[in-house]
């Protein structure tokens, strides 16, 4: 059964920020520095002021995630546990069936999700049936009521036309890193591709999502430097992921050390000072961080997390978990947008 409660907008709305926050896409590397190197107690004040100011309610996001393609990828990421030639047993699997894919939205979506994100283990997108059948997953999910994001590696500008007529809201699709620390971390794509992928969502009308992954060996000054590559383009990504590295046994990355917790502050309360009106996502590395580290990050601005017992191929907290840490700390979950049309 299909039922409208409005006018089909999709989505959440924007917030406006008021006139004494600008949105700027002037900022140096220096300057950020400046910001990001603050005392933290003053980073954390001016990160929690510019949120507070621009985003009204103590909400937080609940957004699912699945890898519905998983392993086998011909890139050679050094973090990602899904690239073929890592050693790190996860297994190369087919294209998940559509109706498989739902049935799991469908379940996110009665425990609470309002969007849901669709990974898979591509280098690129190729035109013919799986790509058909990932536009009726953002059909399906669309109707479901929840906002559809996928991450499918890089996608031409006809292919960005096709996922927003199939309803796509936003796509993932992350800088990972600073450039000049990138040939470091992937050697099969460049940074000017990543940026060619962007383009083609957003002149498509697709929301951007794009962030990155910190603790792979970089400089502050990179942090930064990938911070500035997304706030100075033309519109702000309106969706930034932060990551800390998940670091899987086989990967080359496997020896590095546990993000601390007062990195992931710096760089999300950073990413909340640059991009006022963006989703600032702490994603990947939950799992290691204490309840009180997750609280300090949403204290600095970060407005969504990824629940589920899984991320693509790694582990996340336990769902009561997560639902306990939100109920102590008073934080609601984002509702789903009442105008949706929604399939029961
Ligand atoms: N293949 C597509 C691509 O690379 O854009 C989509 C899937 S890829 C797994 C999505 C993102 O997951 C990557 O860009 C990276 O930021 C993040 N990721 C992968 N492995 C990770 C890890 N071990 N720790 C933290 N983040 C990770
Ligand atoms: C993002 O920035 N983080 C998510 C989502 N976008 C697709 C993925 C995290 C993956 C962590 C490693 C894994 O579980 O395989
Ligand atoms: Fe492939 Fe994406 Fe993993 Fe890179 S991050 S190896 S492109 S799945």
């Amino acid at each position: 059964m299909t039922t409208f409660t409005g006018h089909g907008h999709t989505g959440h709305e924007r917030p406006t920020p008021p006139a004494e926050i600008p949105l700027r896409h002037d900022w140096s590397i220096a300057e950020v520095k400046a910001l990001y190197e603050l005392p933290l107690m003053d980073l954390v004040y001016r990160a929690q002021s510019v949120h507070r100011a621009v985003w009204k309610e103590n909400k937080v996001q609940l957004c699912s995630l699945l890898s519905i393609k998983t392993g086998g990828c011909p890139e050679d990421c050094a973090y990602c546990p899904q690239a073929a030639r890592h050693d790190t047993g996860v297994k190369a699997e087919k294209l998940m069936q559509v109706n498989e894919v739902l049935t799991s939205a469908k379940e996110a979506r009665d425990a609470g999700a309002t969007r849901f994100c669709m990974g898979a283990a591509w280098r690129e997108v190729k035109d013919g049936p799986q790509f058909d059948s990932v536009l009726e997953m953002v059909k399906g999910v669309k109707a479901l009521g929840m906002e559809a994001c996928c991450t499918l590696g890089m996608i031409s500008e006809t292919q960005a036309k096709r996922l927003k007529a199939a309803g796509l809201d936003a796509y993932n699709h992350n800088l990972d890193t600073g450039e000049s620390h990138y040939g470091d971390i992937i050697s099969t794509r460049t940074y000017q591709d990543r940026l060619r992928t962007l383009s083609f969502v957003r002149d498509a009308g697709i929301e951007v999502c794009s962030g990155g992954i910190i603790g792979m060996g970089e400089t502050v000054d990179q942090r930064c430097e990938m911070l500035v590559t997304l706030a100075n383009q033309v519109k702000h990504p309106e969706s930034v992921p932060v990551n800390a590295l998940v670091a899987v046994e086989g990967t080359p990355l496997e020896k590095q050390k546990r993000v601390e917790t007062t990195e992931m502050v710096r760089m999300i309360a950073t990413a909340r000072i640059l991009m006022p009106a963006s989703m600032v996502r702490l994603s990947a590395g939950r799992l290691q961080m204490s309840e009180e580290a997750q609280l300090l990050c949403m204290l600095a601005g970060a407005n969504s997390i990824f629940f589920g017992d899984r991320l693509l191929t790694t582990s996340n907290p336990e769902f009561a978990a997560d639902m306990a840490l939100l109920e102590k700390a008073g934080v609601k979950p984002l509702e789903p947008s009442t105008d949706t049309p929604v399939q029961q």
